[in-house]
């Protein structure tokens, strides 16, 4: 059931979208207080159904998939597949043999980077980024544009945070072989148009590469509405387990790419002095993989459908506009990123206090934040400070978590004695 209107409007205030009692870990004390969880760009908490998918797995049919002619074998071979099956259609992916499975949103992007870029990368070729990338999504970047000598290039942001699409015609060109970009910021929550953005560069022949760890956990996704070539992103963002994430791809994309691992289930035939490959996607999934954590995931997938994305992303988006207004009436906060739209988390400071030490306060009443510069250097130093406190939501998050953030941030000033000055 969808909740929307009047019914919504009244969970965003008191019980939350998802039931708060679906998360064992919701229920539990910080220093003697009930736990604020406010970190969720971070990581996301599990539902019981989630723990208990891969618990399950492990107790009853626990063994290696695509390998063993037996009972266990074979049941774990078909649930992991169905695992597969489950996250194509939760993206929109014409077939499950297009998400490959792998250990993050971060691996998912090396793959791309180092698999597709080494073999189609030469010197004068460039690679567009944006200048918001979290470090995932640039220094695998890095590491392949220095050894194939192709030249990276970034995208500006406007002054409020949004990205400056007007000046992707000065970027884009005939040299542009690749566009990776976030879909939502980890820092300012800015949403790109990546549907745009990839009718642009496919103009011009570039290949796009979408980080979608901050979008697939919070808005309906579809990879073929998106019509990007690559998209990665991480089960534990979206409450599935830490350990297993998706790169999704183009089927001909995949076909082109040579694997970046060799080991068991990748090959076809091997030899002693060379081997064939595997069919996309086990020539991508070399070795033993983490089969609890895609049961896992697919658990995280069905609790999420139960309750419809649709929801979720109108849910987080109240809480998020609710939070930027109570969050701006604290004296001389700074909040950075856009209006609207953003994804679901705010990043702040506080003048005189260092984001490091407002977390440990806030941890002390129980309220979980991140601080720090979120894997984003580059994107900090463009906002010219060294660090910002996040607060960021998901359905099981009220009102009243809001609240309880605001008025502990307006007992800064009496704790550290020194704020604004
Ligand atoms: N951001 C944050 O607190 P991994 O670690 O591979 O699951 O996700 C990497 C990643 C890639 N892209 C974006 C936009 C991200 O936000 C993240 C992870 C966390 O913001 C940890 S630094």
């Amino acid at each position: 059931m969808r909740p929307t209107g009047d019914v919504q409007e009244h969970q965003t205030a008191t019980t939350g979208l998802f039931l708060r009692d679906d998360f064992p870990i919701l229920q539990r004390m910080v220093h003697g207080v009930p736990l604020v969880y406010l970190d969720n760009a971070a990581t996301t908490q599990k539902p019981t159904v989630v723990i208990e998918a891969e618990a399950a797995y492990y107790r009853t049919s626990n063994a290696n998939v695509h390998r063993a002619i037996h009972t266990l074998g074979e049941e774990a071979t078909r649930q992991y597949e169905q695992a597969r099956a489950t996250v194509a259609s939760f993206i929109g992916s014409p077939a499950p043999e297009q998400c490959v499975f792998v250990r993050n949103a971060t691996e998912a992007l090396n793959l791309v980077a180092w698999a597709w870029g080494m073999d189609h990368l030469s010197s004068g070729d460039e690679i567009l980024l944006t200048v918001m990338e979290h470090h995932s999504n640039l220094v695998p970047w890095q590491m392949v544009a220095k050894r194939t000598g192709a030249r990276l290039r970034f995208l500006p942001l406007a002054p409020d945070g949004t990205l400056r699409l007007d000046a992707l015609d000065t970027f884009l060109s005939e040299r542009t072989k690749i566009v990776a970009f976030t879909h939502v910021s980890n820092v300012l929550g800015t949403i790109t148009p990546v549907a745009e953005i990839c009718r642009r560069a496919q103009r011009l022949g570039a290949i796009t590469v979408v980080d979608a760890a901050q979008s697939v956990p919070h808005q309906p996704v579809d990879v073929t509405a998106l019509g990007c070539d690559f998209l990665a992103f991480s089960a534990h963002k979206m409450y599935g387990p830490m350990g297993i994430g998706v790169l999704w791809g183009r089927l001909e994309r995949l076909q082109e790419m040579e694997p970046l691992f060799g080991g068991g289930e990748m090959i076809l035939r091997v030899g002693l002095e060379s081997s064939t490959w595997n069919e996309v996607p086990y020539k991508f999934e070399a070795g033993t993989p983490n089969v609890a954590g895609a049961i896992g995931l697919a658990a995280a997938i069905d609790y999420l459908r139960g309750i419809g994305m649709e929801a979720i992303a109108g849910y987080e988006s109240q809480l998020t506009e609710y939070a930027l207004l109570r969050l701006r009436s604290v004296p001389g906060i700074e909040v950075y990123g856009p209006e609207s739209p953003r994804g679901s988390l705010v990043a702040f400071n506080v003048p005189g206090v260092h984001p490091h030490d407002l977390s440990q306060f806030l941890d002390q009443q129980g309220i979980a934040i991140r601080a720090g510069h979120h894997c984003a250097q580059p994107l900090l130093k463009h906002l010219c400070v060294v660090a910002t406190a996040r607060a960021s939501f998901a359905p099981y998050n009220t009102r009243a978590d809001v609240d309880a953030l605001v008025d502990a941030l307006g007992r800064v000033g009496d704790f550290f004695g020194h704020v604004g000055s």
